[in-house]
């Protein structure tokens, strides 16, 4: 698939992705999400670590308000079933790990996109806005699953009430992200982290992000079992054994990711 809404690059294990649409802040119409869908399943296939960001200066200002037919008229539930449920799946559950580099703000189901990823890392100008209810909507792709589980209850309740923005900085005291960095150096420092993560035991995150998706629904038993399951193929790792080998010798390791 040739994409139009959005840039695809593969460059040292790292599938990026760059939402761009910035004449209307990245905003998701349904060319974007089907090209989505498809460099996801790209970088799933190629890569070590996808990133999700947005060119301009907005990440993505959700769910397209101004395209197509008028989305009064059109049916949401089939909207969300047949195209958001299946683009937030595949990016909650994609076996790499995932990173968003929020450039700038992030509304409605942008914010939820950018939730769905392992790893929120935002521009300290950034902003996330639960913009659902200003508009007579409920939150939706996944940010209600997401949401109360990153921030608590409390939290969740009031940014989506509201529908205030949250800056960057508040976000990631609450734990609804991973940092804020300041704007200057903001790309260095997300490529930074993008490469690390391409470069380290492949296997190992994979193991660990099964065992942190499957941890809300299990007792302490259940996922003691899990991961010693999970352990036992980490195991049988060859990073594992480099990894180790490395720590004896006193050198940084050189995982392969098998
Ligand atoms: O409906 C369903 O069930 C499907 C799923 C829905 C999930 C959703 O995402 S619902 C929520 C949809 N998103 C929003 O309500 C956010 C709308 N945008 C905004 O509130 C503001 O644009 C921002 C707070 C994000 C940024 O404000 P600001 O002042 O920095 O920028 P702006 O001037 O409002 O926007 C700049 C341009 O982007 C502007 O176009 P123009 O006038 O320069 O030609 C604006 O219309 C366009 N734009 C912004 N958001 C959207 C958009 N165009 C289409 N769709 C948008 N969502």
């Amino acid at each position: 698939m040739s994409y139009s809404k959005l840039l695809y690059t593969f460059e040292n294990g790292v599938g990026l992705i760059t939402l761009n649409r910035p004449e209307a802040l990245n905003a998701l119409d349904a060319q974007m999400r089907a090209e989505l869908r498809d460099a996801i399943g790209r970088a799933t296939a190629e890569a070590r670590v996808l990133v999700l960001t947005g060119a301009g200066r907005a990440f993505c200002a959700g769910q397209d308000l101004g395209s197509g037919q008028s989305l009064a008229q059109s049916d949401l539930e089939r909207l969300l079933r047949e195209e958001y449920a299946p683009l937030i799946t595949a990016i909650a559950t994609c076996p790499l790990p995932t990173i968003a580099a929020v450039n700038g703000v992030a509304a409605g189901a942008g914010a939820s996109l950018a939730l769905a990823t392992d790893v929120v890392i935002a521009t300290e100008s950034a902003r996330f806005i639960q913009a659902f209810t200003r508009i007579g909507l409920i939150p939706d792709a996944g940010g209600t699953h997401a949401l109360p589980r990153r921030v608590g209850t409390a939290r969740a309740m009031g940014a989506m009430l509201f529908g205030e923005a949250v800056s960057a900085r508040q976000a990631a005291e609450w734990g609804m992200i991973w940092e804020a960095v300041p704007d200057e150096g903001f790309t260095p420092h997300w490529q930074a982290r993008a490469a690390q993560l391409a470069s380290g035991p492949a296997r190992a995150y994979r193991a660990l992000k099964e065992a942190l998706r499957a941890s809300p629904g299990n007792d302490l038993e259940s996922q003691m079992q899990l991961e010693a399951h999970l352990q036992g193929d980490c195991a049988r790792s060859e990073d594992f054994r480099e990894g180790v080998l490395a720590f004896l010798e006193k050198r940084p390791p050189d995982f392969s990711g098998r």
